[in-house]
């Protein structure tokens, strides 16, 4: 099963993306394909269409836009439930100790990565950033 991380402007600042990745790896994620690109606007609001209502959405939208970001499209058995326990709580000060916000997390809004939320989720934002074929043929090497 898969599902999409994305290594925030925050995080990639703080040269924290590495750590971040190893820390992937050791909770048994294979990464499938990954993306270094700096958002547009557009694309940022795109992603976050959900929370346009909400009141932090300009300013999401202009912190996603403020730097590159590492979209990882990860798997693992129960990828998207696992994967939202390893990062932790959106508020840093919330997540539990060990999980990637609260190790590598700034605040509520520069909280160091995303994830998808629920399968339903997961495709469709593997999808807004990788075509099919971009995704790594996970047979084994020859
Ligand atoms: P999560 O990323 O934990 O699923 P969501 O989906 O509620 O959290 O929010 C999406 C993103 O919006 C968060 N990752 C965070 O960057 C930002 N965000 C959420 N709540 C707030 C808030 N109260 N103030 C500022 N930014 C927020």
């Amino acid at each position: 099963m898969l599902t999409l991380a994305i290594i925030k402007p925050d995080a990639l600042e703080a040269r924290n993306a590495g750590k971040i990745l190893a820390h992937l790896e050791q909770e048994g994620f294979v990464v499938r394909a990954a993306r270094l690109l700096k958002l547009t606007t557009a694309q940022a609001e795109a992603f976050y269409e959900v929370h346009r209502a909400r009141p932090f959405y300009r300013s999401l939208v202009t912190f996603m836009t403020s730097g590159p970001v590492l979209a990882l499209a990860l798997e693992r058995d129960d990828a998207v439930a696992h994967l939202r326990d390893v990062i932790g709580a959106t508020d840093p000060a919330e997540a539990k100790p060990g999980t990637i916000r609260q190790r590598y997390g700034r605040s509520k809004e520069q909280n160091a990565i995303h994830a998808s939320d629920s399968p339903d989720t997961a495709a469709r934002e593997v999808a807004f950033f990788f075509a099919g074929g971009e995704l790594r043929d996970l047979s084994p090497p020859r």
